[in-house]
């Protein structure tokens, strides 16, 4: 079942877009699979729409700004190992000569490649792993997927953009206009965050519900 799955790459309605500091997990990407996945904190969590559902997903990720490096990602339960908590687990299609833990890093969750399941054997589950990351390594050369590489969320300053992120903000920084945007709407907000850019100000994409002075809604 695990190679003949089918993974036809959905993209998403809207990209989906996640960061946080790498987090230590229980160590098995490497060691058991051979495959190490840079966790993220559980609060990531919360920045995922609240239907988004568990599965293996496709996009780009920056690690403290570096990349962009495509990734495949599971969000789930890893129901192969039983966990007890979701988890959000991107693989970098990239060889790193050191680990990254600590460092901030930056997902554009672009597409579904298919559901979690639990597997009969360890090889299998690795062998279902490969697959996932060949595929995404082709599908995130095409339509729809590449252009998402230079989104503007993989290069916000780190701990900017979606919820938890700390965006500054002492006495002494300068006043910010926040604008957020409904998650269908994002082409709204990229053009007039283009106008702004126009006249000379600093945008920072990212969502900040804390500090948010102008609100952007789709129509309905
Ligand atoms: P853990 O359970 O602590 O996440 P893993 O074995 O899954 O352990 O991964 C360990 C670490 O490997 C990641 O947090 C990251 O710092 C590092 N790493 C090295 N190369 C990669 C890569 N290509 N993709 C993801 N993480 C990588
Ligand atoms: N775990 C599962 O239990 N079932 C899966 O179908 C599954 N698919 C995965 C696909 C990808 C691309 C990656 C990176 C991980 C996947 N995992 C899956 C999670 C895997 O069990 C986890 O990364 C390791 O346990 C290390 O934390
Ligand atoms: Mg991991």
């Amino acid at each position: 079942r695990n190679l003949t799955m089918e993974r036809e790459g959905k993209l998403l309605p809207a990209p989906v877009c996640l960061h946080g500091e790498v987090v230590k997990g229980f160590g098995r990407g490497s060691s058991l699979l051979h495959i190490p996945t840079a966790n993220l904190p559980p609060e990531a969590l919360e920045q995922l729409p609240s239907s988004f559902e568990s599965g293996i997903y496709l996009g780009w990720a920056t690690v403290d700004g570096t990349g962009p490096y495509k990734m495949v990602a599971s969000v789930g339960w890893n129901p192969f190992f039983n966990n007890q908590t979701r988890t959000v687990e991107p693989h970098l299609l990239h060889r790193f000569e050191e680990d990254f833990y600590g460092a901030e890093i930056r997902l554009v969750v672009a597409g579904h490649l298919r559901p979690e399941h639990n597997f009969p054997s360890l090889e299998e589950l690795i062998a279902a792993i490969r697959e996932d990351i060949r595929a995404a390594g082709e599908l995130l050369d095409g339509p729809g997927y590449s252009a998402l590489r230079n989104d503007p969320f993989l290069f916000a300053p780190a701990g900017r953009g979606g919820s938890g992120g700390d965006g500054g903000g002492g006495p002494d920084e300068p006043p910010q206009l926040v604008l957020s945007y409904a998650w269908r709407d994002r082409g709204s907000a990229q053009l007039l965050a283009q106008e702004l850019r126009a006249v000379g100000c600093e945008v920072i994409p990212g969502l900040d519900a804390g500090r948010r002075l102008v609100d952007f809604f789709a129509p309905a």
